[in-house]
């Protein structure tokens, strides 16, 4: 039988696999359409208008947001919790998980995953050398000082995991992607933190489907995730041809 939950998008999107990770914490079974979202056909942009992954379908509702969705989750599935109790550190868990869906969404994606990746094997372009320049020298450098003043020594940011360190750990799979890594010298917690975030079974359990899209043209990502056991679903929005995105970042 069918799992009642599904997730539209690829196991390569930083918000697809903090959504995957908050199902796992939460045990919660789940399907997935492995769809690059640019490959979406009409369908994809009826269930997602703004054209982006991830999308969750289940009994109840249509949602095409990361928050959304792990908000839904957390309201609908209460036990574990995905945030942490209080005002106060509810509010500065949802800030960091702003923080890296904004922030690092805009650097690890579409300045460092986008163009090493995206613009190669989606569209056949080659990088913008000036933007990924930047990047690296600039823009992944602050956000490391920023998260290096922000999470902890130990542990997780608010006690138990919640929300926020799986949406700051989901971009350093994106970053790796890239080859881009932290250097521990310079960004002690951070590296400690992803680290430990990233041996967490949520994460560790996706990395072999990452990998595998990795070094799989993007038409035959959906049999290979099957052959090798991930939950893929039977219906998919995937089309044969790529459109270009909607929104500028
Ligand atoms: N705010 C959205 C952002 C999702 C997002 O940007 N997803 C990327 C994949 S990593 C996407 O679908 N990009 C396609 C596009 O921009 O056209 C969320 O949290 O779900």
């Amino acid at each position: 039988m069918a799992a009642a939950t599904r997730i539209v998008g690829s196991y390569l999107s930083p918000y697809v696999r903090k959504v995957l990770v908050c199902l796992h914490v939460k045990g919660i079974a789940y399907e997935i359409d492995p769809i690059v979202p640019f490959y979406g056909d009409d369908g994809f942009s009826a269930v997602s208008p703004v054209r982006r992954v991830p999308v969750l379908i289940d009994d109840a509702v249509t949602l095409a947001d990361s928050t959304v969705i792990c908000e839904y989750l957390d309201e609908r599935y209460p036990e574990p919790r995905l945030f942490p109790a209080g005002a106060a550190l509810r509010a500065r868990a949802r800030w960091i998980e702003e923080y890296a869906d904004t922030r690092m969404g805009e650097v690890f994606v579409w300045h460092l995953f986008n163009q090493v990746a995206i613009r190669r094997f989606v569209w056949g372009e080659a990088e913008d050398a000036p933007l990924l320049k930047r990047a690296l020298e600039e823009e992944v450098p602050q956000v490391l000082d920023y998260l290096e003043s922000q999470l902890p020594a130990a542990g997780w940011l608010f006690g138990d995991l919640c929300v926020a360190d799986i949406a700051v750990a989901s971009f350093f799979r994106n970053a790796a992607f890239a080859r881009v890594g932290v250097d521990a010298a310079r960004w002690p917690r951070t590296a400690a933190f992803v680290a430990r975030a990233l041996a967490h079974p949520g994460f560790d359990g996706l990395r072999a489907f990452e990998e595998l899209c990795l070094r799989t043209p993007i038409d035959r990502h959906r049999a290979a995730l099957a052959a090798a056991g991930a939950p893929v679903s039977a219906a998919t929005y995937a089309s044969a041809s790529p459109r270009r995105g909607m929104l500028a970042t």
